[in-house]
């Protein structure tokens, strides 16, 4: 890809994450309607979906032949067919945006035939923007972002999320995470697993990892981790999809084997969500 366009894709992405940040906090502070997707732990607002068509409307305006995968408007495949792929989340953590009105993110991904080029995830209430442009760098605001602290699994401050609710316990996974928070220093749950992934490449944790996501909860943060200089694989060590469900495993180098040993041990891949 030539340089020009890398730009291009940068200036756009950054413009759009900030934009849908802005128009989120906005609409936070006005009624807003929230409804259920698949249970009363699954929630969706109409700012989840307005976001959305307004990232999308941007993109289209200024690259009419890009794809678009986009949490609230994912249609089967239909994205399949395009070299340049846009992957958005409007709200990541959209029950914190309900409740804490804090701790939730946009995150917005460019892929090129399945290759991270351009990775925005801003958190618009502390005003804080972490993106990475392939091989350029990881930057929070204008801050460059290096994952170098030599750290142990023992010394490690760990996150995790997703099942942390009835399902946590029907698959077992409290017990994995509850032998998992004895090894290590202490373990934090956020609820945008965009905004831990990217407190990953600040080094505000050492590692994340999620039994379960979806492209565009990791589509961005992934390739911010791995410009900071972090490892991001699935899991089980293999290599993380752009397009499809995964577990997510992103975390500092220095005790990767040693995380990785430990989940390999304990069986941790589990059956799909849905
Ligand atoms: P969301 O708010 O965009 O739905 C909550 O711990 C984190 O998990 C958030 O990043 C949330 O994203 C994500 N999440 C919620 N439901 C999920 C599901 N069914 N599969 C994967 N990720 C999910
Ligand atoms: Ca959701
Ligand atoms: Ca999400
Ligand atoms: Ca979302």
């Amino acid at each position: 890809m030539q340089a020009s366009t890398l730009a291009a894709l940068k200036e756009l992405a950054l413009q759009c994450a900030r934009s849908a940040g802005e128009l989120s906090l906005k609409r936070m502070k006005e009624p807003f309607t929230v409804e259920y997707k698949t249970s009363a732990s699954d929630l969706v607002t109409a700012v989840d979906k307005e976001v959305e068509n307004h990232v999308i409307k941007m993109i289209q305006a200024r690259f009419p032949d890009h794809g678009i995968l986009g949490e609230e408007s994912a249609h089967a495949e239909d994205y399949k067919q395009y070299d340049t792929l846009w992957i958005i989340d409007p709200i990541d953590g959209t029950t914190n945006f309900v409740h804490q009105q804090i701790n939730f993110s946009v995150s917005i991904a460019v892929y090129h035939k399945g290759e991270g080029m351009v990775g925005a995830v801003y958190d618009p209430s502390r005003d804080e923007l972490f993106y990475a442009v392939k091989g350029g760098g990881a930057f929070l605001n204008d801050r460059p972002l290096q994952v170098n602290r030599a750290v142990s699994l023992e010394q490690a401050l760990l996150c995790t999320s997703v099942f942390w609710n009835k399902r946590a316990e029907q698959i077992g996974i409290d017990l994995i995470v509850k032998k998992l928070a004895g090894k290590v220093r202490g373990m934090r749950l956020l609820g945008s697993a965009a905004l831990e992934m990217a407190y990953v490449a600040a080094g505000r944790l050492d590692g994340y990892v999620s039994m379960q996501l979806n492209a565009w909860d990791f589509g961005a943060a992934r390739i911010i981790v791995e410009e900071a200089g972090g490892r991001v694989t699935t899991m089980m060590g293999t290599a993380l999809p752009y397009d499809q469900k995964s577990s997510v495993m992103a975390c500092n180098p220095t005790f990767y084997e040693e995380l990785q040993h430990f989940l390999k041990s304990e069986q941790t891949d589990v059956p799909s969500q849905n």
